[in-house]
Formats: C-alpha cells, sequence, structure tokens
C-alpha cells in the first residue's frame, strides 16, 4: 500500500494555542494562591470575555452545554416547555434541553447562512413556547434582527447558542451582546480554548445574578441556598489556558483568514466544490471552520467519497453537521414532536458538507495538500 501523503495527522479542530509561559505563569499563579476553582483567573476571564463581547455581566461555566442549561433556566424555561432551536448543529444544542426535561422544537435554515430562519420559526411557535435558541454556525452571525422580531412579537427570550461565535462581528457588533443572552464555548476544538469551558454573557443584570447562583449549586451572593442550581464552575486551570488563548485571539482570526483566502484559492474554478461564505457584507467571522459543500450531481462524487480519500491521506475532515439533529435516535423517533414541519434546507445541506482543517496548526504546505486531494478526488469521474 503506498504511503499517505501527510505522514502525521491532519486533524480538523487541532487545538489552538496561547503562549505556554503566560499560561504557567498564570497556573502558578493558582497554585500559589492554593486557589483552584471559581478564583480570581475565572472573574479575569470574565472581565476580558465580556470587554471582547461588549457585553456588562460574563458567567464562566464548565462548557457550553452547562451554559446553555442554566441560561434557559434563570429565564424561568422548564420541563415540559417547548423552545425552538434549529437542526442543523452541533447535538448539544438540542441535549442541552433534552437533559432538562425541555422540549427542542427543531427549526430549518436559510441555506445562504446555515442559521436558523425566522420565517420557519414563527411557524412553530406555539402556547408551549417559551425561548429560541439559535445558533451562529461556524461563526457566521444570525439574522438577529429577523429572530428579534418574532420573539418580541410573541413576547419570549432569544438565547444564543454562540459556541462559534466569539470574535464574530456583525454591523461592527461583536456577538455576543444580542438576545436575552449568548452562551460561548471554549471547549478544545473551538478557536479560543479553556481545555473545556464556557461563558454566558448578557446586559440583563438580574438575568446574570440569577445564572451566577445557579452555577454554584443555587447559593446566592447572601450564601443561601436560594434556587436549585447545579456545578457549572469554571475551575482555574481552564481559566489560565482561557486567558492565555484570548489574548492570543486576533492573531489566530488573522491564521484563520490567511488559511481560509488560500483554500478559496485553490479550490477556485473546481465546480463540484463550493467553499462556504466567511466574511460577507457588514459581518466578519472569526473564520474558526472552513466548510467546503460537495455538489454530487456535478461529478458523481459525494461529500462521503471526499472525506474517505482525504482520510486515506491522513486528513482528518470532519461531517460538521451531519446527521441533523432530528435524524439522531433520540430525536428521530417523535417527529410530530421535534421536527412538525420538514426541514429540506437542513438536511441537503447536512449531506453536503465537510469541514477541513485550519488554524494555527496547519500551514500552507498541508492546504495545498488538502486541497489537491479535493481536486483529484472530484475530477476522478
Ligand atoms: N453548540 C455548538 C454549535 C457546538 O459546536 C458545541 C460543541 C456546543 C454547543 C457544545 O459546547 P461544549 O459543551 O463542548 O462547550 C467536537 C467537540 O467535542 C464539540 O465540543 C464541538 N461543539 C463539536 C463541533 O466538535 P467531535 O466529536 O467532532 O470532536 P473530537 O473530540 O472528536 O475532536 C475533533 C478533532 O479535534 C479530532 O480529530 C482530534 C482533534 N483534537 C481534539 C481534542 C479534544 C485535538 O487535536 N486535540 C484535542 O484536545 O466534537
Amino acid at each position: 500500500m503506498s504511503q499517505p501523503m501527510f505522514s502525521e495527522p491532519l486533524h480538523v479542530g487541532r487545538p489552538n494555542l496561547g503562549d505556554r509561559e503566560r499560561f504557567h505563569e498564570l497556573v502558578d499563579s493558582a497554585w500559589d494562591r492554593r486557589w483552584l476553582t471559581a478564583g480570581p483567573l475565572g472573574e479575569e476571564f470574565e472581565e476580558r470575555l465580556a470587554a471582547v463581547t461588549g457585553t456588562r455581566y460574563c458567567v464562566a461555566v464548565c462548557n457550553a452545554t452547562v451554559g446553555m442549561q442554566i441560561a434557559v433556566r434563570a429565564l424561568g424555561v422548564g420541563p415540559g416547555d417547548e423552545v425552538i432551536v434549529p437542526s442543523f448543529t452541533w447535538v448539544a444544542t438540542a441535549h442541552a434541553l433534552s437533559w432538562i426535561g425541555v422540549v427542542p422544537v427543531f427549526c430549518d435554515i436559510d441555506p445562504d447562512t446555515a442559521n436558523a430562519d425566522p420565517a420557519h420559526v414563527a411557524q412553530l411557535i406555539t402556547p408551549r413556547t417559551r425561548a429560541i435558541l439559535p445558533v451562529h454556525v461556524f461563526g457566521r452571525p444570525c439574522d438577529v434582527d429577523g429572530l428579534a422580531a418574532v420573539a418580541d412579537r410573541h413576547g419570549i427570550p432569544v438565547v444564543y447558542d454562540a459556541a462559534h461565535g466569539l470574535g464574530s462581528t456583525i454591523g461592527g457588533r461583536p456577538l455576543g451582546g444580542f438576545g436575552a443572552a449568548e452562551v460561548l464555548s471554549f471547549h478544545a476544538t473551538k478557536f479560543v480554548n479553556s481545555f473545556e469551558g464556557g461563558a454566558i454573557v448578557t446586559n440583563d443584570e438580574a438575568l446574570a445574578r440569577t445564572a451566577r447562583a445557579m452555577r454554584n449549586f443555587g447559593i446566592g451572593e447572601d450564601r443561601e441556598v436560594g434556587s436549585v442550581g447545579t456545578n457549572g464552575k469554571l475551575n482555574e486551570g481552564a481559566a489560565a489556558m482561557g486567558l492565555a488563548s484570548l489574548e492570543v485571539m486576533e492573531s489566530i482570526i488573522d491564521a484563520n483568514r490567511t488559511n481560509y483566502e488560500q483554500y478559496d484559492k485553490e479550490l477556485d474554478g473546481v465546480s463540484a466544490v463550493r467553499l462556504r461564505p466567511g466574511t460577507t457584507g457588514d459581518e466578519r467571522s472569526n473564520l474558526q471552520y472552513v466548510v467546503v459543500e460537495i455538489d454530487e450531481r456535478v461529478s458523481g462524487v459525494d461529500r462521503d467519497d471526499v472525506h474517505d480519500a482525504l482520510l486515506r491521506e491522513n486528513v482528518l475532515s470532519r461531517r460538521y453537521f451531519h446527521p441533523c439533529c432530528h435524524e439522531t435516535e433520540p430525536y428521530r423517533r417523535a417527529p410530530e414532536v421535534h421536527a412538525p414541519l420538514p426541514l429540506p434546507h437542513s438536511e441537503a445541506l447536512s449531506r453536503r458538507v465537510l469541514a477541513l482543517p485550519t488554524g494555527t496548526a496547519i500551514g500552507a504546505a498541508e492546504i495545498s495538500g488538502i486541497c489537491q486531494i479535493i481536486r483529484r478526488t472530484v475530477q476522478a469521474r
């Protein structure tokens, strides 16, 4: 068997790393203080995130999944309530709700942006709908005005899953400050990471106070247990990683942009492959995901063929997001509940998408090789 093009695997989601010495210095400070969780590094991380997102309050949490649960619960959403979410997302968005007894009702997307379609959201509202939980997919901002209009008409809040959204802007406004709250992720595979971690950002003081208590077993500022809560605290080691990572955020976005432009150039003119748009119009995207759509009708080669061809050469691309949430086992059993209307755009996109490696762990030579494999594969038939 011939050798793969790359001797070391190239991964989607390979972590970007900040300055090693800075990370060690921060961890040492926690060590010296003997303060290991919910401490000053977490508070500093919160302050910096509030500044980056232009929000008044930030509540750092152990991951975005728990962050979304806290955010919707802090807004009074509970078991049996319905929340509208896109089906074209990482399954965490739906699971965060189901895990606390809330019913995810899946909406379709606008195929241009891959984000929740406000018109479809409006059709799914019932007397049981208590919130909308859209996702800024791949760092591209949602139609925040369209979603706000639907939510306002029905008197329900919007909470954004902003797991992909840090550092992206719309009309010059950073993501983080839209809706009642937005929830960020700092999982290792996110372009800014804290090993595992997340944050709820909001301009609503009461919501921030409730979320802060819920993160800590419901214990309020008066040290009394005022509500049911969970353990959603961020530890100081994670906060140290998050700070070191956040400090180099702009340089990671620069690297992502350079990578994106190279993919764009090298895949230009390959009619079976469409690079999904990154930064457009008045939007800036963090470009943390480079996603192509493979059009099987053009070359007879489908997305899975390209995925497998890359794998043979040691490139681990990812099918984000396939299958759609409503096609996974826990949700497809009750389509009348979870996807009462058809979701053709989500299903079609889900069959075409493939995320390719980017970030600071990859260079120009590797991107050229990846594009060569893709070109060769789609032009082979
Ligand atoms: N909402 C959205 C829209 C999300 O995308 C996510 C997470 C969430 C909510 C939930 O946020 P958190 O609760 O996690 O904060 C990954 C991640 O596990 C998941 O966090 C992420 N979305 C999703 C898009 O991708 P997998 O199963 O594809 O990742 P995994 O662990 O296989 O890693 C991907 C690649 O990265 C691998 O090929 C290896 C590489 N890798 C991974 C890790 C962890 C490394 O090189 N080093 C590492 O440390 O789900």
